[in-house]
């Protein structure tokens, strides 16, 4: 397992989990001198971004692109994959692609969190599964064709009324039969959903593909009450090599969350 850290570029995602701001330079070079592996992106949008700059400090840093967010799709463009409105739901779609495209250059994945949507008013919970499960199929073609997974995860009930459990997505997903796509497991909206968090990714085994690594109470790792010693080993146990990768609020700051979560990290992953 290797560790990374997130770098929100949104200024609309102001109060949200992600640990550096704004700076993208300056994010990296934080989360490489406290020896992350990676960092996670969440950018304005796949044109938002300087792609030569990005792999500049990337090489310069040493570290990997675990993911990239597609979060700014629905906070600052209102974009969803169960809209009602077919255009919208359409350009939610492009606006995945677009952000798989970029990942895909840096090897990484894009996820699919808060532009899932929810089921609401004239879209009833069937048919924004239908839309849901249409688009996230549409995309495992897209993902085949970068030969790239594509991340798509469960959030609370806060959150979303769709999909709010790691059990409930692996269902989804093998009814939809896609290869490409993968679970993303916020140990956050976990602890609010699952009954057991280690149980919950023992079950889900293969389709997960990528974890946020946040204590209960969406802090840094260490700084809640979620036990992570069961976690990690359920994590060892279903073959997981992926990123433990902190989405987590900059309390008390940006400084404290990373330096925290990398002692977590380094004290249960060996
Ligand atoms: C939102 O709560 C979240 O966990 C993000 O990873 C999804 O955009
Ligand atoms: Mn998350």
């Amino acid at each position: 397992m290797r560790s990374a850290v997130t770098i929100s570029l949104v200024p609309e995602a102001r109060g949200g989990p992600f640990v550096y701001w704004d700076d993208l330079a300056a994010g990296c070079r934080a989360a490489a001198a406290l020896g992350f592996n990676a960092v996670e992106v969440f950018p304005p949008g796949p044109d938002a971004v300087d792609r030569a700059a990005l792999r500049e400090l990337l090489d310069e840093t040493g570290l990997a692109l675990a993911a990239v967010g597609t979060g700014a799709g629905w906070v600052k463009h209102k974009l969803s994959l169960t809209s009602a409105d077919a255009a919208t739901r359409d350009k939610a779609v492009a606006f995945v692609q677009r952000t798989m495209d970029l990942a895909a250059q840096f090897g990484a994945p894009a996820i699919i969190g808060s532009m899932q949507g929810k089921w609401e008013g004239t879209v009833p919970k069937p048919t924004a599964l239908r839309y849901l499960g249409g688009a996230l199929f549409k995309l495992d073609e897209h993902a085949a064709d970068l030969g790239h997974t594509l991340l798509y995860e469960p959030l609370n009930r806060y959150e979303t009324n769709l999909i709010n459990t790691q059990g409930d997505g692996a269902q989804f997903l093998a009814g939809l039969g896609t290869r490409n796509v993968k679970l993303l497991a916020d140990l956050y909206h976990m602890n609010i959903e699952e009954t057991n968090l280690a149980d919950a990714l023992r079950a889900a085994g293969p389709y997960v593909g990528h974890v946020h690594f946040a204590d209960s109470n969406r802090r840094a790792a260490g700084l809640g009450h979620t036990d992570f010693a069961p976690i990690v080993a359920a994590l060892v146990e279903i073959g997981y090599t992926g990123y433990l990768s902190a989405e987590v609020l900059p309390l008390p700051d940006s400084d404290v969350a990373a330096r925290t979560t990398i002692e977590s990290f380094r004290k249960y992953v060996s």
